[in-house]
């Protein structure tokens, strides 16, 4: 890795270690969807972010490494809304960050849980990252107490209170939305599965393969764990799974063999954008 994460950056003399809580947290705030800036308004509006999406605090040592991966086609509302948003409560935060959009190319069936596997190890290509974040780009967090940062030893659910579910779990399972591992949990449930073509089940089987793997879900109060889903319609290419239900039956028997040692794919391009590293990469599709 170019940079160990870890450890003050390479110039300059050594910062204070960041706050616990952050001094920066304002606690709910108000999440408003009207017409979303453009990406240039929101990067003047960011200007410590650096070229990928990357950013550092200033003037402390931030504690908390933490990669955003998204998985992502065609929603390009949606990722302003999430840029813009997203930025400024993590930096409210004090974390050491960058935001990587794991775009699917071509016109195949969407695979979420695909992309996530080649999100996590892109993100780790570029930094010893102690958190990674798997976030949908139509989740806005209502809340930066909800700290974007990792249990030590079990994967968090975070996105516990949606709107659509009126601010409560749809089912004690549930594990959609954002959620969050660290390498060695990622490591530990083999990753996700690739085997989900379009809509359904994948984050099903993501929480059984935690529990597959002797390992729990942790998660935020659901006073703090507010999101507001960007309404949408179901995309074209992402048709609900018709084999989801089939496959989830076989989690047990597959975990192991499918997962992240099994991934397969090409990466087309790795594009440092001002507010975010884009990955284009082609994962094949549903054979
Ligand atoms: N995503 C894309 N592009 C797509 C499909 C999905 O970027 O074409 C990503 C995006 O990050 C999204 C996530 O995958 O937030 C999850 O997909 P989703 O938003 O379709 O799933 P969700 O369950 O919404 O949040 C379902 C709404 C309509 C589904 C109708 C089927 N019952
Ligand atoms: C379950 C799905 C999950 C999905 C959740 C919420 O039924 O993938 O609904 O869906 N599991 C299966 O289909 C097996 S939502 O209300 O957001 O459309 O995340």
């Amino acid at each position: 890795p170019r940079n160990s994460g870890t450890g003050p950056p390479a110039t300059g003399p050594p910062l204070r270690d960041c706050q616990i809580p952050s001094p920066l947290l304002v606690g709910p705030v108000s999440v408003h969807l009207s017409s979303p800036l453009s990406l240039e308004e929101i990067k003047q509006r960011n200007p410590l972010v650096l070229p990928g999406g990357h950013y550092r605090p200033p003037d402390c040592e931030p504690r908390h490494h933490t990669a955003i991966v998204v998985p992502y086609r065609n929603r390009q509302i949606h990722l302003r809304a999430l840029l813009y948003h997203l930025h400024p409560f993590l930096q409210r935060q004090q974390i050491h960050y960058s935001i990587y959009i794991v775009q699917q190319w071509g016109n195949s069936t969407f695979n979420r849980a695909k992309l996530l596997n080649v999100g996590v190890r892109e993100a780790l290509r570029d930094e010893d990252w102690s958190c990674i974040f798997l976030h949908d780009v139509d989740l806005l967090p209502e809340n930066d107490h909800n700290t974007y940062t990792c249990h030590k030893q079990f994967p968090t659910h975070l996105s516990v209170a949606m709107d659509k579910f009126r601010y409560r779990l749809p089912y004690t399972q549930y594990f959609g939305g954002v959620s969050a591992v660290t390498p060695d949990q990622y490591m530990k449930m083999n990753g996700f599965p690739n085997q989900y073509w379009g809509w359904g089940g994948e984050d099903d089987d993501i929480a059984a393969r935690v529990r597959l793997s002797g390992m729990k879900i942790m998660r935020p109060p659901v006073a703090i764990g507010h999101y507001k889903m960007i309404k949408h319609k179901g995309d074209r290419g992402n048709e609900q799974n018709p084999r989801r239900f089939d496959l989830l039956k076989r989690t047990r028997l597959n975990w192991r063999s499918d997962g992240l040692n099994s991934l397969t794919y090409e990466l087309l391009s790795r594009e440092l954008e001002p507010l975010y590293t884009n990955l284009t990469v082609d994962i094949g599709e549903d054979p």
